[in-house]
């Protein structure tokens, strides 16, 4: 001991405290061989089997989880046991003083069930509550050390773990999954340096510009205080009251209330860091950064009426088509897409690139493509997993740096903070989701539900009775490093509250926005507006918020006053005058149309309506052709069980259980020769009325008579075209060699679905 106090006389980090660069660089601290093996540093350097496996990650393999089998708990072949593991002879009756005598105190064993059971929920996150999670990977195209040394961009083919989050942000943890809403992309990377969260949205902006905002934003959006209404929805009084007196969420509103907000699946929508970062290499020099996940699957929505309905139907329904599409082996799929710039082309921009409640347009600054992300393996545990996982903007890596964007700012803060009551204390990353693969060593210590057993008596630094370990790594030594910024010119040592002026400039983005929508998209968004308005008890408030419309366009203002039945009121006053025009007429990488994905029909939904005596050797080959093309079909009928004589065929759910709301296509099957034909089922009749209004393809595999007639669907547009989303086969006795064959109609069918 006395020898290893004497190998440090003094603490040498602590000059490099003072002064100027270079000295103000962190040093790597020296660590000491401890000179007698039998003092307190041997614990210190107890050896730990290093999981970091790095670039020979395999795919959705996150060596993390690995270390972790001991916690992970199978029960096969076991006898049922306490927490202490005393094996429990009767699982069935509590101890009781005679039969039918009351229930002894002395009961350990019911009282320690009764009281885990007692203390089995935490609360739930305050905001993004409702989420689904999958495990995965993320692979590197090409390397990225002149941008970045952030390990996940260090060699090409690379793959780091990850845990990915997706979520609604307003409902309550149990509330449905279609709701309109942004919906959260929170993503984890196990990197060989550390966790990096990148916590971000399927919309590219947000409401407000400022953190100071959040608590307003949540609590005006939040079912009411009073009466708890609505759940999981912006169409309230409060929501609208609060954005209509905020003009900077004028373009962050026309995004919830586009199609984006009610995606088809988490699949099938894209994702957004939203902030502007910075990227910085071992040099030390930095750019900034936007990060873009674009899904393979393309980007694709939901209408309104199907929204709704599918709530009723299957209040899970993303959380199933994540699940089911991983476990059938169709591996969602995005690629990470960064728009990289400097200061001096932001300087330029007519927007502030601190501001987010901008975006930095694709057309001004591409998308470089730098890898891709794969979801491949479901969590084992819904709550030890996805409900514990902890995403907090905090987590950053080397290579990877904020700004001073002060929306980000605040959430540096906040979501340490929020674990701590959620999870229960300051030990929140040892739980196994949230353990970094790089190893953890510090001096913090204690806490509740403290994991790490450390050895030795030092937990301070500088020691020199531990050699100085764990050691103050440095830049060299792979320490993180703050790159060092000027604070803006303007305002510069002042201490003040306020915006920069770029950022007074409201509605410029949300008129690109709009302009930048396709026709069907720009009447979705109108009719949004109107629904959520409708709801709204206040007329002023309705008012207010067309007034605020007004300045985003005349035509969208005019649109939505119109079905709330007053005239267009005078556009709010806006904070700068002359209005700021964007740099663009339009964008047309705003549309969803934009992202039609890889073409293919991988795990789309597709029923095949079908009953007793219906034509199944048809069925059959449209069964056939839909999963060879990677679709997904399910018979569907009156009731379960098996068709006909052959038992490989059978409906798999009823009508009641599967509407034509949870499927992205219909097949009809010929029932020509059926003794109860499908036209004479209400909830067939139903079931094509939906897919019909909802501009799914439909498949008529027996001609245009039967449930097609029955529903009596136009089959030619206005404009004597045939209506290009139905597939009609010829009818059986039809000869006529000018119509299509049943294969022909069945390959065209695929197609229109995909
Ligand atoms: Fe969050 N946000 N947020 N947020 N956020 C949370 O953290 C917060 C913001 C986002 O799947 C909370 O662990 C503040 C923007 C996602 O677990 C909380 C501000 C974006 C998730 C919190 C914002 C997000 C959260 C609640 C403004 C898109 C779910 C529970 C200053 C870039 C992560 C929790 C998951 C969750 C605070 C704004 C995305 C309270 C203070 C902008 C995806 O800490």
């Amino acid at each position: 001991m006395q020898q290893l106090a004497a190998a440090r006389p003094f603490n040498e980090l602590k000059a490099g405290e003072h002064g100027r660069d270079p000295a103000l660089q962190p040093q790597a601290g020296t660590p000491v061989e401890p000179a007698d093996e039998s003092a307190t540093a041997s614990s210190v350097r107890e050896t730990v089997v290093s999981i970091k496996l790095g670039s020979q990650a395999q795919p959705g393999h996150n060596p993390g989880n690995e270390s972790l089998d001991r916690v992970r708990v199978d029960s096969g072949g076991q006898a049922l046991t306490t927490n202490q593991g005393v094996r429990v002879a009767d699982n069935q009756n509590s101890l009781k003083a005679g039969l039918r005598g009351p229930t002894l105190l002395e009961d350990f064993i019911l009282r320690e069930k009764i009281t885990h059971f007692d203390h089995e929920r935490i609360p739930e996150r305050v905001v993004h509550a409702r989420g689904s999670a999958a495990h995965g990977y993320f692979e590197c195209y090409d390397p990225l050390d002149q941008l970045t040394m952030a390990a996940p961009f260090a060699a090409a083919g690379k793959r780091t773990p990850v845990f990915v989050r997706f979520s609604t942000v307003a409902g309550e943890r149990g509330s449905f999954d279609t709701a309109r809403d942004v919906r959260g992309f929170a993503v984890k990377f196990y990197t060989d340096d550390g966790n990096w969260d990148l916590v971000g949205n399927n919309i590219p902006v947000f409401f407000i510009q400022d953190a100071m905002k959040f608590p307003d934003l949540v609590h005006a959006l939040k079912p009411e205080p009073h009466h708890a209404m609505p759940q999981a929805a912006s169409a309230h009084d409060t929501f609208w009251d609060f954005v209509s007196l905020m003009p900077e969420s004028a373009h962050m509103l026309m995004w919830v209330m586009s199609d984006r907000a009610i995606p088809r699946s988490y699949r099938m929508m894209q994702g957004f860091g939203v902030h502007t970062f910075r990227l910085v290499n071992a040099a030390g020099e930095s750019k900034l950064c936007k990060f873009h996940w674009s899904p393979r699957a393309g980007t694709h929505s939901l209408v309104w009426d199907e929204a709704v309905k599918i709530s009723g139907a299957d209040p899970d329904f993303h959380r199933r088509d994540l699940w089911e599409a991983i476990e059938a082996g169709s591996f969602p799929e995005w690629e990470l897409g960064l728009q990289i710039f400097d200061e001096e082309q932001a300087e330029n921009f007519r927007f502030d690139v601190l501001d987010p409640t901008k975006i930095v347009p694709e057309e001004l600054v591409p998308l470089l493509p730098v890898g891709r992300l794969v979801l491949n393996r479901n969590p084992d545990n819904f709550f030890a997993e996805t409900e514990q996982v902890a995403f907090c903007t905090a987590h950053i890596v080397p290579g990877i740096d904020f700004t001073n964007d002060p929306l980000l700012q605040g959430r540096i803060h906040s979501y340490v903070d929020t674990q701590l009551t959620r999870l229960g204390g300051p030990n929140f990353h040892e739980i196994p989701i949230n353990a970094s693969i790089a190893q953890v060593h510090n001096n913090q210590r204690d806490g509740l539900h403290r994991q790490a057993i450390h050895r030795g008596s030092v937990s301070y630094e500088p020691n020199s009775l531990a050699g100085g370990c764990p050691f103050q790594a440095g830049r060299a030594g792979g320490g993180f490093v703050s790159i060092p910024t000027p604070f803006p010119a303007t305002g510069e040592g002042d201490k003040l509250r306020g915006k920069p002026e770029r950022f007074a400039d409201h509605f410029s983005q949300a008129t690109l926005f709009w302009r930048s929508q396709s026709e069907p998209e720009q009447r979705h968004i109108a009719g949004a507006f109107r629904f959520e308005l409708s709801k709204v008890q206040v007329p002023a408030v309705r008012e207010r918020v067309v007034s605020l419309l007004a300045n985003v366009d005349a035509g969208l203002a005019a649109a939505v006053a119109e079905g709330l039945g007053f005239a267009v009121p005078a556009p709010q006053p806006r904070a700068l005058e002359p209005a700021v025009e964007s740099e663009l007429d339009s964008s047309p990488a705003l549309s969803l149309l934009a992202r039609p994905g890889d073409g293919g029909v991988q795990t789309r939904r597709v029923a095949l309506l079908v009953v007793d005596g219906a034509d199944l050797a048809s069925l059959r080959a449209a069964q056939t052709a839909l999963r060879e093309a990677g679709a997904t079909p399910r018979f569907v009928g009156p009731r379960i069980g098996p068709l006909g004589a052959d038992e490989s065929m059978a409906i798999e759910m009823s009508f009641e259980q599967a509407p034509s709301v949870l499927w992205d296509a219909v097949v009809l099957a010929n029932d020509a020769a059926a003794a109860r034909p499908l036209s004479m089922y209400g909830q067939a009749l139903d079931f094509v009325k939906d897919q019909y209004r909802h501009c799914k393809p439909i498949l008529a595999l027996g001609g245009p008579g039967g449930l097609l007639a029955a529903v009596n669907l136009p089959l030619m547009l206005p404009e004597g075209e045939a209506d290009p989303g139905l597939f009609v086969c010829a009818p059986p006795s039809e000869t006529d060699p000018a119509l299509r064959t049943d294969a022909d109609t069945v390959t065209a069918f695929i197609a229109g679905l995909a």
